[in-house]
Formats: structure tokens, C-alpha cells, sequence
């Protein structure tokens, strides 16, 4: 690394003030800053009365053996009756807690009253079952209430739920389930995907032969597809769930209980099973979706479009939402079903108010063009939220403008499934936002950007991100493996939590997040960030999506190469191609401009949205393309080679 550090290079000047009437009713301003920063375990143990404790907590913050962390331990509480059966007995039975939308068409409102029986009735049928407090559970469902109700049912009575991303192969579903040793697997006969019922069930058949333990199966009937049935084994969700009691008593759990592991891939091999715990989890997953939406619980209707099997569903569509007593949107299928506007017509449809997104998504929508948007009514949206990767300035503009109609402040999350909550984001109400850029810690959190030699940089420099202070939803290990734990994310900076992200600090102190250091280019002796090369090609009017690789160069160390995807207007010639490299050359300084530009029609993309570089380095380097489990389309990759020209042209 060159002491210059990464690259600090893009210029973003715009400015948007929170609006007014946002302001002035807020749900957290200014002060929560303040009275943080005076007594940042203060202030979380404020936070944590939010929730109804069976224990009140005494204890805040246990650090005596650092990096394990115990907040609130003295403390018990159950979540599921935290985030249902306590709006019936506050007298809200009747709200709606889920609008389901199936991708079909189908229909279903299910209120807190309706959920509190289904909760209890589907935690009966687990003991029944014999699954007990401690044990593990995997889940593999689609995007429908029950995976909702499956999780609260473990939460409700002590089992630990490890989901799993219903697009997984059976391979990865057999490695997860034997790493948690679960004992009972939750799924579906199908799920609807792209007008397609797409089937869930063979993939755990497959999975189990090698999962001996494994003692049931039970299966949500979804699509009504043919579905092999293993005898003695095999149970239909609606067969025991539905003559179960609705009455049962949640009893209170350790605030250190284990609620869940849910797995990333790490860079090696073996995904590693995040743990989260109860009562800090809950805090803070509250909490920040409280503050970062603004959420008034009697008037919002809230849409987070991310999937059940990521840490974002995990903790904004299931926990934080919940735990408020939300009103939400759930839809099961893709954005392009049965046409490009299937989001629009949603938010329309419920006079959705708070829509969380991806910037994967948002770059989609720009490639299809404004007109789609503008066919709906979309005045009811007041907060905009992203999540998932750094977004481009272009994007987050056209968001705001296209989305929210030029009104609507965009939140700009920052967090990880290590994280377990939001750490870094704008407050609509206060912050005065930056496209790019998710700005600062929020009130209680503890972040800085680091150099090397772990010394904190100056305003208008960049390094590494670490969180300098324990927080209530942090990871409390990897499930099984805690030399890993201390290893991955302890040891790079004594004493501080390394995230893996490269950021830079602006002339303000705001953070701007860079992308995985691992994608950090070394040109010619300079650092430059992939994210910040992307957002200059985003900034072009042709572009609408671009992943930006270091390539192996003989003469300047690495070599930027550029995959484009055009905007719906715009065609692929040799002038454009000269032109986008100019655009960036301008835009960001000579040594930023890409070597080679390639338009492409697709990206490859993990499944939950993230570019994977790592493949497109591979292309870029004339190798053989590598490990493409965690793909999203495993086609992607044949595509973008079958529209490359040769190597070698434009250097
Ligand atoms: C919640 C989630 C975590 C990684 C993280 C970072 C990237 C997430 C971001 C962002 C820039 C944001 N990331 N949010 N980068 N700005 N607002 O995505 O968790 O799937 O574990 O990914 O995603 O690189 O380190 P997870």
C-alpha cells in the first residue's frame, strides 16, 4: 500500500436539506447526537426500555473479555412477544403487521392479532415436533408470511433459526445445516419466481442425504407442486400448524440467548455463521428502524424489498419493524413480474411511505427508464433508504428524483450481517444529506477510517474503516469458531472491529464508503477505489451500470478495466467507448482513466445483489473464469465472454 492511502478523488457538491415538516415531527434529532456522545451506555440502555423486558436489565455493557461482548445480560425477554403479542395487549390486534403480495397476483393482510395465533400455533407444532430451547432450525422458504412466522416461532420459544437464501443449491444448504446441526428444516414445496413456480423442496432432499440429524421436514404448501414426501419424515406445514393450540405462553429468554446464525461467504471457502444474540440485537434493530425511517407506526406503510435469507430481511423486514409495531409491505417475486413497473404498482397499490432498497435495484430501474416510474403514484413515498453497496451519486439523484419526486430524503445505510443493525446512515430528519456518501455514525455507534499503521486519518483522507467501540447487535462470534471470529475481524487493528471496507473521510468528517478493500486498485502506485470509478461511469448520461476491475499490467501494476451496461437510449460504438473513458479521465483525473471499456448486458452479481468482481478480474486477466457458486444467474458469466471482443483492443 502507498502512503497516499486510497483514493480521494471524487468531487460531489450537492446538498439536500431534510425537509421541513419531516423535521419538525421527527421520531430522533439533533439531540440524540448529543446525549449519546455524553453517555453512549446511557443511552443505550434508554433504547433497550424501548422493548418489554420479563427482567428489566441492570447491566449494560459486559467487556471484561474483549472481543466477546455481552450487553443487557442480566436481563430476559422473549422477541416474539416483543414483536407481536405486545400490540394486541396495547390494543392493536387489528392493525395490519404484513401486506403479503404473492408474485402471481394472490393477496393476503395478516394483522398483529392474526399473527400472534400463527406464531403461537406454529411454536406448538415445533415442540410437537421435538424441537426445544438450544436447538438449531434451518429454514428454507421463499418470500411468504410463514418464513416470518417460522422465525418468530424458533425466537418465541428458544430455538436458534438459521436461514438460508431459498436460492442456494442443495450443496450449500447441506454445509449450512450440518455446521448448525440443525435438527428440523422448514421449507416450501415451491415459491413463485419470474412467473415460474420454481420448486425449494428436491434441493433439501438432496441436501438431507447428507445430513443424518436432520429428524423433520416440514413443508409450507406454496405452489401446490408435485412434491416427493419421505415418510415418517416429511411433515405439511398446514397439517400440524393448523390444529395446534393458538394459545401459548412465551416464556422469557437470556438477553445472551442465541437468536440466530445466518452465513456469509467469507474469501475462503467455508461460510462463516455469524451469531446473534437476543436482547442488544433487538435494541438496536429497533431502535435504529425507529430513527433511520422515521417509522410512525399508525400511518406508515413501510416496503423493505430485500429477501428473508439476508441479514437485511433478518433485521428490517422480520425483527426492527416488528418490534415497532409496523405496518409492512412483503412481496415474493422479481421487480420485471409480469412487467417493469411491478414495484410501482405496489407502492401504489398500499401508498407505501418508507421503501428500503438495494442500489443493484435502483441501477435497474434507471436502465429501464424514467417513463416506467412516472406511470404511478408514487406520492405517498417520505423516505427513501438504500442498502447493500456503496451508491453511485447518479443513482441516489435518481432516486430521489424519479422515486421521490425530489422531496423524499434518502438514507443511505451502512451496516453488515456482522453488524447486525445499521451503523452508519443519515437521520432523515436531521442530516443534511450527500449523494454517496451514508455520512456519519449514528447516535451510539463509534466509527473512524484508518490508515495502515491504524492511526486515524485527517478529514479529506481515506483508509480502512474499523468501529472503535462494542455495539448491542454486533456478531457475538462465528458460530463454532471463535479463533475465526477473533481472527477475521479483531486482529488487523488492536482492539478495533475491522469491517473489511475501505472509506474516506471528507472535508466535513463524513464517510464515504469505498467498497471491500479487497477491490481497491493499485495503479501506477495510486489507490483507487472500484466504487469511485463506477460512480464517474454512472455519472455519464449512456451508463446505467458499471463494475470496475484491476487487471494484471506490465507496466503499471494493475490497469482499470471498465464493464458498462448502457442506459435503454444509448448503443455501444467506438466513440462511446472513447468517450466514457475521457468522461472519467475528467471527472476524476488522468490516472483514473480506464485502460479498456467494455459494454456488456449484464453483470455478474451475487445473490444478494453485490457485484462479484473478483470473476470480472478473471475476464479482464484472460483466465479461466473461477468459483461461481455464490452467482445469482450462473449464465451471466457465458454471456459477458460471448460479447467481448477479442483482448487487446483499445489499450
Ligand atoms: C447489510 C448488508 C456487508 C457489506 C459491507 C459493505 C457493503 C452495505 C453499504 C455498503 C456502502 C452502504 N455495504 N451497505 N457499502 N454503502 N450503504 O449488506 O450486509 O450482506 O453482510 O454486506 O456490504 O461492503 O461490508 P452484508
Amino acid at each position: 500500500m502507498s502512503n497516499e492511502s486510497l483514493a480521494n478523488l471524487l468531487k460531489e457538491e450537492r446538498r439536500f436539506a431534510p425537509p421541513a415538516e419531516l423535521a419538525a415531527a421527527a421520531n430522533v434529532t439533533a439531540a440524540a447526537y448529543a446525549q449519546a456522545s455524553e453517555d453512549r451506555l446511557a443511552f443505550w440502555a434508554e433504547q433497550a426500555r424501548r422493548l418489554d423486558w420479563a427482567t428489566e436489565p441492570t447491566e449494560t455493557l459486559d467487556w471484561s473479555n474483549p472481543p466477546f461482548a455481552k450487553w443487557f445480560a442480566d436481563g430476559t425477554l422473549n422477541v416474539a412477544h416483543n414483536c407481536v403479542d405486545r400490540h394486541v395487549e396495547a390494543g392493536n390486534g387489528d392493525r395490519v403487521a404484513i401486506h403479503f403480495e404473492g408474485e402471481p397476483g394472490d393477496s393476503r393482510a395478516i394483522t398483529y392479532a392474526q399473527l400472534k395465533d400463527e406464531v403461537s400455533r406454529a411454536a406448538n407444532a415445533l415442540l410437537e415436533l421435538g424441537v426445544t430451547k438450544g436447538d438449531r432450525v434451518a429454514v428454507y422458504l421463499p418470500m411468504i408470511p410463514e418464513a416470518v412466522v417460522a422465525m418468530l416461532a424458533c425466537a418465541r420459544i428458544g430455538a436458534t433459526h438459521s436461514v438460508v437464501f431459498g436460492g442456494f443449491s442443495a450443496d450449500a444448504v447441506a454445509s449450512r445445516i450440518q455446521d448448525a446441526d440443525a435438527k428440523l428444516v422448514i421449507t416450501a414445496d415451491g415459491g413463485y419466481r419470474r412467473g415460474k413456480a420454481t420448486a425449494l423442496k428436491p434441493a433439501i432432499d438432496e441436501a438431507l442425504t447428507k445430513c443424518p440429524q436432520v429428524e423433520h421436514v416440514l413443508v409450507v404448501r406454496r405452489t401446490g407442486q408435485d412434491t416427493a414426501f419421505t415418510e415418517g419424515r416429511d411433515v405439511w406445514w398446514h397439517d400440524i400448524v393448523e390444529r395446534q393450540s393458538a394459545e401459548h405462553t412465551a416464556e422469557a429468554h437470556d438477553a445472551e440467548h442465541p437468536l440466530f446464525i445466518l452465513y456469509t461467504s467469507g474469501t475462503t471457502g467455508k461460510p462463516k455463521g455469524i451469531l446473534h444474540t437476543t436482547g442488544g440485537y433487538l435494541t438496536q434493530a429497533a431502535w435504529t428502524h425507529h430513527a433511520v425511517f422515521d417509522l410512525k407506526p399508525e400511518t406508515d406503510v413501510y416496503w423493505c424489498t430485500a429477501d428473508i435469507g439476508w441479514v437485511t430481511g433478518h433485521s428490517y423486514i422480520v425483527y426492527g419493524p416488528l418490534a415497532n409495531g409496523a405496518t409492512q409491505v412483503i412481496y415474493e417475486g422479481t421487480p420485471d413480474t409480469p412487467h417493469q413497473g411491478r414495484f410501482w404498482e405496489i407502492v401504489q397499490k398500499y401508498g407505501v411511505t418508507i421503501l428500503y432498497t438495494a442500489p443493484t435495484a435502483i441501477r435497474t430501474f434507471m436502465k429501464w427508464g424514467d417513463d416506467i416510474p412516472a406511470k404511478f403514484d408514487l406520492s405517498s413515498l417520505r423516505v427513501l433508504g438504500s442498502v447493500g453497496e456503496p451508491i453511485n451519486p447518479e443513482a441516489w439523484v435518481w432516486y430521489r428524483e424519479h422515486i421521490g419526486a425530489g422531496k423524499a430524503p434518502i438514507v443511505d445505510t451502512w451496516w453488515q450481517t456482522e453488524t447486525g443493525a445499521m451503523m452508519i446512515s443519515p437521520l432523515p430528519g436531521v442530516t443534511t444529506t450527500k449523494p454517496g456518501s451514508a455520512q456519519r455514525a449514528l447516535p451510539g455507534i463509534a466509527a473512524t477510517v484508518v490508515d495502515d499503521e491504524a492511526r486515524e486519518v485527517p478529514d479529506g483522507a481515506g483508509g480502512y474503516l474499523v468501529l472503535t467501540e462494542p455495539w448491542p447487535s454486533m456478531l457475538r462470534t462465528i458460530w463454532g469458531d471463535d479463533q475465526r471470529y477473533i481472527d477475521t475481524y479483531w486482529s488487523r487493528f488492536e482492539g478495533r472491529y475491522f469491517a473489511g471496507d475501505g472509506a474516506k473521510k471528507d472535508e466535513d468528517g463524513d464517510i464515504w464508503l469505498l467498497g471491500r478493500v479487497d477491490d481497491v486498485m493499485l495503479v501506477s502506485g495510486h489507490n483507487i477505489s472500484t466504487t469511485e470509478v463506477e460512480s464517474a461511469l454512472v455519472g455519464h448520461p449512456a451508463v446505467a451500470e458499471s463494475a470496475v476491475v484491476g487487471a494484471t499490467d506490465a507496466t503499471t501494476g494493475q490497469a482499470i478495466v471498465a464493464f458498462v451496461i448502457l442506459r435503454g437510449t444509448a448503443t455501444d460504438s467506438p466513440e462511446l467507448v472513447e468517450e466514457l473513458r475521457a468522461h472519467v479521465g475528467r471527472t476524476l483525473g488522468p490516472i483514473a482513466k480506464p485502460k479498456q471499456v467494455k459494454v456488456v448486458g449484464e453483470l455478474p452479481k451475487t445473490r444478494s445483489g453485490k457485484i462479484m468482481r473478483r470473476l470480472l478480474r478473471d475476464i479482464a486477466e484472460g483466465r479461466e473464469v473461477g468459483d461461481t457458486t455464490t452467482l445469482a444467474d450462473s449464465n451471466v458469466m457465458n454471456l459477458i465472454q460471448s460479447q467481448l471482443p477479442a483482448q487487446g483492443d483499445q489499450a
